[in-house]
């Protein structure tokens, strides 16, 4: 087996967005594209050489070849060890959680998230340090400048190795181990949740839950852990065989894209509890019986739950959100003195409040919750962590939100994505807004006056790197918010996403209608960024 030195040329494209580089599988299926992206991770890291790297993906088209050309290059630049999952396959959550097990030097996920698969879908690579989180910014900024100037990379020259069974191997001088991709996730969460509990409940006759894996990476972790663990009857997970497409479908766990849950949840005679995760496994979706949970409110809950759980018994030192999550959990963190920080849009900012124990739980409206027993977002946790509420409880889904509410106040809140605009509209939008930012404050807008309007600037507490343009927030005397930002995940042209918020103390007014209640608000949203004629759209794509 001989090192091959590849001559390349750079490709302009390769600035990892939120979460890593997410293209269409037919930018990566370019000559040198993986390779590139690849070697200007290893050229922007120091002292990798000789330590241990993860590496896994969500099984979606492209995983294997990229797995196999990835360990091919980390042997060829003298990376110590691998572990990578049986069959290519680890979510994200337990690639963090492997990483950190190990004391493993980095890794590799090799997802596009909740983007759609397939040969005409979406890959996509990122890499997580060794706390186990996703690359601050300082290491992609790195990773890009390199992919800028890159001009050859390293590949060993060797067959493909088998992944499909757990085993040891060696790639040149460099050791694989193929390890089996559900079984540190699950002794970690046996750590934390009180299983007996939760297998309690489960038996009790009268709890029913179903869980969708859409097809995507959670199908083998949560057969795992809810029917064969906690002794959930077989068929509890519904599309729970990982397919390369997703199934056609778009594994994205919310209301419109989890339709077989929610047409499940939402029946008569529904089950009592629903979730669902997403195609690489960090987010997810929260359902009771004809009950929909918002991942802002889920937040608010476990954090005001979480002294019923045994990981969180001792206490929270903190808890932190995603700046257009909704302000629900900081009520609750007020209630209990908690300090709460908001950082920008990306899991990425929470890595140094988790390390430095500022925060014990994270959350983001996009659907991801977690806490500092990894560093990613984990779906099946959040669901673990609302069955081990409910052993405790033994109260409906919808009776303790409503009963949070009642105690809380509630904050409506709903997110309208506008997907695929024109990236240069969808810019001007973003720039016409930012010029009357400074006349906002003090305006009228019927019943709504304006407190602030800014483009959201963040200062990590920890390591003082600042973070500008993160989105722009238009605050009301009231409490309510409006919030415009473009998503840094999509592949196709911009995704313009609208966040509105408004807070309602009074409980006789806790049932109406989300898009209702938020009516004026979203009109005033359309009036101040002219929406339909920047996006040329009469209506969001996505109502979440
Ligand atoms: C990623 C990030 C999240 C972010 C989400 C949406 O999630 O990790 O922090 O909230 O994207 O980001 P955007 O609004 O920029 O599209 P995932 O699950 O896609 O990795």
């Amino acid at each position: 087996m001989s090192i091959r030195t590849v001559k390349t040329t750079p490709f302009a494209d390769q600035k990892p967005g939120t979460s890593g580089l997410r293209k269409a599988v037919t930018v990566f299926e370019q000559p040198n594209y993986l390779e590139n992206f690849v070697q200007s991770v290893f050229d922007s890291l120091d002292g990798y050489q000789g330590q241990t790297i993860v590496l896994g993906g969500d099984g979606r088209f492209y995983n294997r070849t990229a797995i196999n050309t990835i360990l091919k290059m980390s042997s060829a630049n003298g990376v110590g060890k691998v572990l990578v999952g049986c069959n290519g396959i680890l979510s994200t959550p337990a690639t963090s959680c492997v990483i950190r097990e190990n004391g493993a030097f980095g890794g590799f996920i090799l997802s596009a998230s909740h983007n759609p698969g397939g040969p005409d879908g979406d890959f996509g690579i990122k890499y997580n340090i060794g706390n186990g989180g996703p690359a601050p910014e300082k290491v992609t900024e790195a990773i890009y400048a390199k992919s800028k100037q890159i001009q050859e990379y390293k590949i060993l020259e060797a067959s493909d190795i088998n992944i499909d069974r757990p085993g040891f191997f060696k790639l040149g001088l460099m050791q694989v181990e193929v390890i089996d991709s559900v079984a540190s996730y699950l002794k970690l969460m046996e750590n934390i949740f009180d299983f007996d509990q939760i297998v309690d409940l489960i038996k009790s006759n009268s709890f029913r839950l179903c869980i969708d894996s859409m097809h995507a990476v959670t199908g083998p972790y949560a057969q795992k852990i809810f029917e064969q663990r906690l002794g959930a009857p077989v068929g509890t997970v519904i599309n729970g065989v990982p397919l390369e497409d997703f199934g056609g479908g778009h594994p994205d766990p919310n209301l419109v894209y989890a339709h077989d849950l929610v047409e499940i949840l939402f029946a008569q005679n529904a089950p009592d509890f629903g979730a669902a995760s997403d195609g690489d496994g960090d987010r997810n979706m929260i359902l009771g019986r004809n009950f929909f949970v918002t991942p802002s409110d889920s937040l608010a809950l476990l954090t005001a739950n979480a002294q019923l759980v045994p990981g969180y018994k001792a206490g929270l030192s903190g808890v932190a959100r995603s700046m257009p999550t909704s302000m629900a959990v900081d009520r609750v963190a007020k209630r209990l003195n908690l300090p709460c920080y908001e950082t920008p849009t990306g899991w990425k900012f929470f890595g140094n409040l988790l390390d430095d124990s500022r925060a014990t739980l994270c959350g983001e409206e996009s659907f991801g919750t977690g806490s500092n027993h990894i560093r990613e977002k984990d779906g099946l946790w959040a669901v673990l962590f609302w069955l081990n509420i409910l052993a405790v409880r033994r109260e409906s889904v919808e009776a303790i939100v409503r009963q949070h509410w009642s105690e809380y106040g509630r904050n409506y809140y709903s997110r309208h994505d506008y997907e695929e605009v024109s990236s240069d509209r969808a810019n001007e939008l973003v720039n016409n807004l930012r010029l009357q930012l400074p006349s906002l404050p003090g305006q009228k807008y019927g019943s709504y006056q304006v407190e602030y309007a800014d483009d959201f600037s963040y200062t990590d507490p920890v390591d003082h790197s600042v973070t500008n343009n993160q989105g722009i927030r238009i605050g009301f005397s009231d409490g309510s918010r409006i919030v415009l930002r473009l998503s840094g995940t999509g592949t196709k042209g911009a995704t313009l996403r609208v966040y509105i918020e408004s807070y309602e103390v009074d409980s006789s007014k806790h049932n109406l209608d989300t898009q209702k209640a938020l009516a004026t608000l979203i009109d005033i949203a359309q009036d101040l960024a002219k929406i339909t004629y920047y996006t040329e759209r009469q209506a969001p794509t996505v109502i979440t």
